[in-house]
């Protein structure tokens, strides 16, 4: 549930520890399940998972006053409108490799006059009843947060971390490893020292910094070095390891 009244943009911003989880089901009931359970906000992940726009939506709408942000298929202006448009926190761009795509993705995401951001109404705007409200805060109350996830990423994170408008990158250590030549090995040396260069460019740029892990053994020491977006956990492993353990349980 929200703690307090600022926006997940501010309490990004001012550097709060916000942990989520990623959400890949299709599922309100567990998407409200884990709103419930007390996850500072929620990654609703319509790169990987099978949701469609409508889909995304019932997703928000279940979530209630839990924050969430919508991981793109990709930096594309259509997604952008949509997520937004139907009351995303913010958004997580995947697959960001270069300052040109990280510009043009905060382009989309800003109303004129920062940027070009398609104006109309939906959920965002209370479906028309809050508009100028809406349209007066968006700009500085919607989170862009790009991922960093391949070598060129990496290579360019200087100057893309620099880029007004940028509010966090989000480390995604598996594309990252497949990218280094060690796919699924999110803790080879060549991985973390990646991360490391990633790291100390963002706290110089002074942006904040995410990252993914499938437990807390994966997040805990990036917690430690001052990441403050944390995604740990996925919806399907929860329901996997839940059910493992107890039917080992009542059968040992
Ligand atoms: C990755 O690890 O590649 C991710 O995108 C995690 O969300
Ligand atoms: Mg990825």
């Amino acid at each position: 549930m929200q703690q307090n009244n600022k926006s997940f943009a501010d309490r990004l911003r001012s550097g709060e520890l916000l942990i989520g989880c990623l959400v890949s089901l299709n599922s309100p009931a567990i998407t409200e399940i884990l709103a419930e359970a007390g996850f500072d906000w929620l990654f609703i992940d319509t790169e990987h998972g099978a949701f469609n726009p409508e889909q995304a939506q019932s997703m928000l709408q279940a979530a209630g006053q839990c924050p969430c942000v919508i991981r793109l298929p990709s930096g594309d202006e259509i997604w952008i409108k949509k997520a937004l448009d139907i009351g995303a926190a913010g958004i997580i761009a995947p697959q960001v490799h270069t300052p040109e795509q990280a510009k043009q993705i905060v382009q989309y995401c800003k109303y004129s006059p920062e940027g070009s951001r398609g104006v109309g109404i939906g959920r965002a705007h209370k479906y028309g009843m809050a508009f100028e409200d809406y349209i007066n805060a968006a700009n500085k109350q919607t989170a862009v947060i790009l991922q960093a996830e391949s070598q060129q990423a990496i290579d360019n994170i200087e100057s893309i971390a620099n880029i007004a408008g940028v509010d966090a990158i989000f480390i995604g250590p598996y594309d990252l490893s497949a990218s280094l030549g060690c796919i699924g090995k999110v803790s080879d040396p060549k991985v973390r020292e990646a991360i490391n260069k990633a790291a100390n460019s963002c706290q110089r740029a002074g942006i904040r910094l995410g990252i993914f892990g499938v437990s807390t053994d994966a997040v805990k020491p990036y917690i430690e070095k001052g990441f403050t977006l944390i995604t740990v956990g996925v919806d399907t492993l929860f329901v996997i390891k839940s059910a493992k353990e107890i039917l080992a349980e009542c059968r040992g």
